[in-house]
This record gives C-alpha cells, structure tokens and sequence, in this order.
C-alpha cells in the first residue's frame, strides 16, 4: 500500500518540527508548503539528508504551489504569523484570516477529501473561517489546542508530584485562549482525580488554582521566553498525535477544537471537548458533565470564541451567509 501523503501547509517553527516528527514516526510522505520560497525545499532536503542517520523512509518535499499539495491524506495547517511578547492571539486574527482564505481554496481544490488540522491562531475562529472557506464537510477539519493545552497541564502536574507524566492524564476545554476551561475532576492521576489527591494531602486547592492559570498562560510565558515566536515542539507533537490517530483508526479520545451540532449548547462554532479521531474524521463528540463553576467557564469561554466569530464576519461578510 502506498504511504499517506501528508501536507504541511505553513513551514515555519510548527511546519518544520511537524515535517520531523512525521519522519521519525514514519506516519507518511510529507510535503512542505509555504509562500517564502526556497524555505519548504531547503526543511524537505535537510529533513530528507537527516532519514539515513536517523532510519526512516519518508519521501519529503518542499513546494510553494497548491498542486503539490494534490492528493493529500491529511493536511495540517499553520500557515500565518505567531504572536510576539505582549500580542495576544486575537490580535493575529485579520493577517491570519486572509491567509485561512488562500489555505481553504487551495485544499478545497487540490485535497479535498483530506483529513484537515489547523493549529494557526486565533485557532476556534480560524479553523471555523477554515472549514467554512473549504467548504469541506465538519467532521474533516479540525483544530488542535486541547491536545496542548492539556498536555502543558500533564506537564505541569507531573512536575508537581514527581510522577510520570505517562500517568496523568487531564482534559483542558473550551477556546484556546485566557478563558480554556482546565476540569479538575477529569484531570487523574493512575485514575485518582485532582480532588481526591487535594484531599489525600498531595497538594492544595491553591495550588492546583495556580497550576490551573499557569496552563491558561502557557502559551504566553513561552512566547515571554523566545522573545521571537511562539511554542512550536508541543504544539507539533499534538498535532501528529491527531494524525496518527485519524490515519491509524486508533479512534484516540482528545480535546480537540470540533464544529458543534448542538452539544453543550452550542451550534455551529469550533470549540474544544473531547472527540474521538478515527478513520472518519471526528467520529463522536464526547458531551461530558460539567459542575456550575465549569458550565459558567465554558459559558464565557464560547462567548470569547463568538465575538472573534463576529469580528471574522465583519472583515470578510460573505462568512456571515
Ligand atoms: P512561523 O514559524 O512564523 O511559521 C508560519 C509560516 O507560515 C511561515 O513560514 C510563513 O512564511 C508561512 N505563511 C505565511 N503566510 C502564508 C500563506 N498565505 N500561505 C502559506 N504559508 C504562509 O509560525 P509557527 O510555525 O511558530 O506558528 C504558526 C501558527 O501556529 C501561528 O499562527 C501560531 O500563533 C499558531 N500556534 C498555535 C498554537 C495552538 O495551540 C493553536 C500553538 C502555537 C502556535
């Protein structure tokens, strides 16, 4: 059987290391696109010199036209501009909006019936400008923020008790910004919930409230750190796990940025909760039980995702139809 062919669409910080990890994993083919050109060539050859030494056959190319991207299994987008100190993630919303209409005729046309992952920021607004400029259908185009988001609060609470990160396991909601909803009753340790653990006398819930606003700024104190550009390893590893999941039919349970048909309340807008990723695309959306505080967190959090919605249709009105 011939090997997936997966697009990188963006091959900056997230597009290079994704182009890498893909390679190791051996999860397919790669081709690297982007507008600079010489730049998506120059990671494929680097990339392709780097597959002897580390044993790992992967056909990796580097293009700055769509037809290369033809045929594509997945494509993972992160084309656009990061964030500098000081900037939120809004403010990228109209440069990365532009760039989300080129992204979504070009795959509309060359890869469409590819599994589509964006990870560009403001991510609920630009993968929902995304889906809706491909015209492809719901289940197929899908954002990555929760798979990071809660992957930095694993981090941080195996940090905390000194254990493995492989046995914590946590779920961060709702938009990827300063309102994500971290639950603390799904966030586990071997299976013990963080309550029980406060109770147990492994930390307080004064701590845990600290580790909780350390995630929702995880981005920002990476971004404080680099000076120049935004987190990109963990972002990209996410993102593979996502692909791996869809091209492997592992059917893995993620939080993932999914269209909603009317789950938790809310119709037509990307937000993060947990699906399942399986041959299909987004195969279930996971509606689990959220406490007060939590329903009024993810409230606000879907507010915060409507008013960049609102602002995306004002730049571009045909998005408003
Ligand atoms: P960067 O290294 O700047 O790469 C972006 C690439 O996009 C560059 O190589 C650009 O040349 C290219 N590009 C710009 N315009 C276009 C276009 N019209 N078509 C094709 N390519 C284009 O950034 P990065 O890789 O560090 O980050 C990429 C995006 O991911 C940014 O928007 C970040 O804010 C976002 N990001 C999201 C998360 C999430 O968790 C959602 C985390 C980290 C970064």
């Amino acid at each position: 059987m011939a090997r997936p062919k997966i697009a990188l669409i963006g091959a900056g910080q997230i597009g290079g290391t994704l182009a890498h990890l893909i390679g190791l994993k051996e999860l397919g083919d790669v081709v690297l696109f982007d507008v600079v050109e010489g730049v998506p060539d120059g990671k494929a050859l680097d990339l392709a010199e780097s597959s002897p030494v580390s044993g790992f056959d992967a056909k990796l190319v580097g293009t700055s036209a769509y037809a290369g991207i033809k045929g594509a299994d997945v494509c993972i987008v992160t084309a656009g501009v990061p964030r500098k100190p000081g900037m939120s993630r809004d403010d990228l919303l109209e440069i990365n909006l532009k760039v989300m209409e080129q992204v979504g005729a070009g795959i509309k046309k060359y890869a469409p019936k590819a599994f589509v992952i964006c990870i560009t920021n403001p991510l609920d607004a630009m993968v929902w400008a995304l889906q809706k400029f491909s015209g492809m259908p719901r289940d197929m185009v899908v954002g990555m923020a929760g798979v990071l988001d809660s992957a930095r609060l694993r981090h941080f609470i195996a940090s905390e008790f000194d254990v493995s990160v492989e046995d914590v396991s946590a779920f961060v909601l709702g938009g990827h910004g300063d309102t994500m909803v971290p639950l603390a009753q799904y966030t586990t340790v071997a299976g013990i919930p963080l309550p029980d653990l406060v109770k147990m006398g492994w930390t307080t819930k004064k701590r845990v409230d600290e580790i909780f606003q350390r995630t929702r700024d995880g981005g920002a104190e990476i971004v404080n750190l680099l000076k120049t550009g935004s987190a990109f390893y963990a972002p990209a590893a996410s993102a593979v796990a996502m692909a791996e999941s869809y091209l492997k039919d592992k059917k893995r349970v993620l939080p993932c940025a999914a269209c909603l048909k009317g789950e938790y309340g809310v119709k037509d807008r990307y937000i993060g909760v947990p699906v399942v990723i399986g041959a299909k695309g987004i195969e279930r959306i996971i509606e689990v039980n959220l406490a007060k505080p939590e329903r009024q967190m993810f409230e606000k959090s879907v507010a915060a995702v409507d008013g960049l919605i609102e602002a995306c249709q004002r730049i571009v009105p045909a998005l408003g139809k």
